[in-house]
């Protein structure tokens, strides 16, 4: 029923359209989904490849759309698996990454690590993206039950994996940081424009 929904999210990804779905209604936004893979332009630049994909939406499905293109960076990794994180979990995975960080014993061991996602609008008339990070660790070992890097990632200032924090991920995690900028400016343009 598209008429009960202000906007679309697309994306393959049904875990991450849960979170998204649950943070913008606490914004005041009713996100529907359009579940599609889209294609992703090779990029360092998540907000570039983002703002493709948005604009690649908009031209697919004719709607105002949302797209979040989200990456993992690892210190001790030279920042890798940034924008391949996607290819990286369906690759090697969570064990992967945790053997490649055992492996740098030898050197001074660096867990620290930071989620980023950018959340990018295009409606034809207006495309905008916005960008978040959230920092963090990596744990030694998968911790809880959740979905990608969730039961190995460690947000700062606690000692729980998003999947151990279950719900309260989504009061802090980078996407919510990245939909409540959205959602502030959405909301401003959507109320000057009279709609
Ligand atoms: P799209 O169709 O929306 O692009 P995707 O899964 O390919 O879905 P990304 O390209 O943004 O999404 O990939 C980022 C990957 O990073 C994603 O597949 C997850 O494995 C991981 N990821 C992103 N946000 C996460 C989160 O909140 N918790 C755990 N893993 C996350």
């Amino acid at each position: 029923m598209p008429g009960s929904f202000d906007l679309f999210f697309v994306s393959s990804n049904r875990s991450k359209y849960r979170e998204a779905q649950s943070i913008a209604a606490r914004f005041g936004i009713r996100l529907g989904l359009i579940q599609s893979a889209l294609e992703e332009i090779q990029s360092c630049s998540l907000k570039e490849i983002a703002e493709k994909k948005a604009l690649d939406a908009f031209d697919k499905f004719g709607r105002p759309v949302v797209v979040e293109d989200d990456g993992l960076f690892i210190d001790g990794l030279d920042g890798f698996p940034g924008p391949f994180s996607s290819y990286v979990f369906q690759t090697i995975g969570n064990d992967g990454i945790l053997r490649l960080l055992m492996q740098q014993h030898q050197r001074r061991q660096n867990r620290k690590a930071k989620f980023v996602s950018v959340i990018a609008f295009c409606s034809g008339d207006a495309s905008k993206s916005f960008e978040a990070k959230l920092f963090g660790s990596i744990a030694k070992t998968p911790r809880g039950r959740g979905w990608g890097y969730d039961p190995i990632f460690v947000p700062e200032n606690t000692n729980r994996t998003f999947a151990q924090l279950s719900d309260a991920k989504d009061g802090m995690s980078h996407r919510y940081k990245a939909l409540k900028k959205f959602s502030s400016w959405y909301l401003n343009m959507r109320e000057s424009s009279g709609r």
